[in-house]
């Protein structure tokens, strides 16, 4: 009689939470797809989260394992739209999960070691605070793969940097390396990698010490403060209408189609 067959191994988790010290950590663990946010990764970040805010957890760290190359590797390309279709649409996963990060009741600190591509970075960006070590590094990629970029993206950006740095890593979408991104405001700390992992805790720990009701209110206070740019309705239908044109270009189905092929895209201009 042949053994058993050997039960096949439950799948990794997307991503693993823990509590230390009163402080969340949230880990992104698909290392395989350099933690690419595929909605599956999205609505486990989201989970992690939602469970932190029913256990009042006053602080959460964003990070992925220890001594990677990437961080994450931004949008999973092959859940985008192939065209005829917002990519970055209200309900996207990855808006859900920067709305679940804007909105948690507490600081989200983002510690980054290894590149941030694209959407991770509007990811980053809407972490409270960021922390770098010397292998960080930040590209916004729309200009790859032919994208129209979103108006809410954008915000984040405006609400961050100066314009013309914005312009410079969307014309670019070139990684922004970890001393530019200490000098241009990206990251709030850029800490050596072999003590970042205590500077980012040790901070969380500070943080949970004090008011929470206090630091939640500001930190809501301040996202409607910062989100509160009115479009009237004629503007956002023009932008609305410029990205549709976008989307449906060839450029975009030629970006996306080049990412699969692993080649350089030939971009025309239609
Ligand atoms: C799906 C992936 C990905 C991925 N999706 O490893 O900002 S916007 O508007 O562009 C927004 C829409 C957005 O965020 O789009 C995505 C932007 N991201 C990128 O352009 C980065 C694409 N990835 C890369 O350039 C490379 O993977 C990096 C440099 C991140 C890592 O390179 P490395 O050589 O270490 P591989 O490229 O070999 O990737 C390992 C596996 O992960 C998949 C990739 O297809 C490969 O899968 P296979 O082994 O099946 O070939 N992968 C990587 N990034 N964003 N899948």
């Amino acid at each position: 009689m042949s053994a058993p067959a050997s039960p096949t191994p439950a799948p990794a988790p997307m991503v693993i939470a823990s509590v230390t010290n009163g402080v969340g950590t949230i880990s992104l663990n698909n290392v395989a797809r350099r933690n690419a946010l595929s909605a599956a990764l999205l609505d486990a970040f989201i989970d992690a989260l939602a469970d932190f805010k029913a256990k009042s957890v006053r602080a959460v760290i964003l990070r992925a394992a220890p001594g990677l190359k990437v961080w994450s590797a931004g949008h999973d390309i092959k859940e985008l739209p192939r065209g005829h279709e917002d990519p970055l649409g209200y309900g996207d996963p990855l808006e859900r999960a920067l709305r679940a990060i804007r909105s948690y009741p507490g600081p989200v600190i983002a510690m980054i070691q290894g590149s941030v591509w694209g959407g991770a970075f509007d990811l980053v960006l809407s972490c409270d605070i960021i922390i770098g070590d010397e292998t960080s590094e930040f590209a916004i990629t729309p200009a790859n793969l032919g994208l129209p970029y979103n108006t809410t993206g954008l915000l984040h950006c405006l609400n961050r940097l100066p314009l013309n740095l914005i312009k410079e890593m969307f014309f670019t979408a070139t990684p922004v390396k970890a001393d530019d991104a200490a000098r241009w405001g990206i990251l709030n700390h850029l800490v050596p990698s072999a003590q970042i992992e205590a500077y980012t805790q040790s901070l969380g720990e500070h943080i949970t010490t004090k008011a929470p009701l206090a630091i939640a209110v500001v930190k809501e206070q301040l996202r409607v403060l910062s989100d509160l740019q009115p479009v009237a309705a004629q503007v956002f239908e023009h932008i609305e209408d410029m990205r549709r044109q976008v989307y449906e270009s060839a450029d975009y189905e030629e970006g996306i189609n080049a990412f699969f092929e692993k080649r350089k895209p030939q971009f025309k201009g239609v």
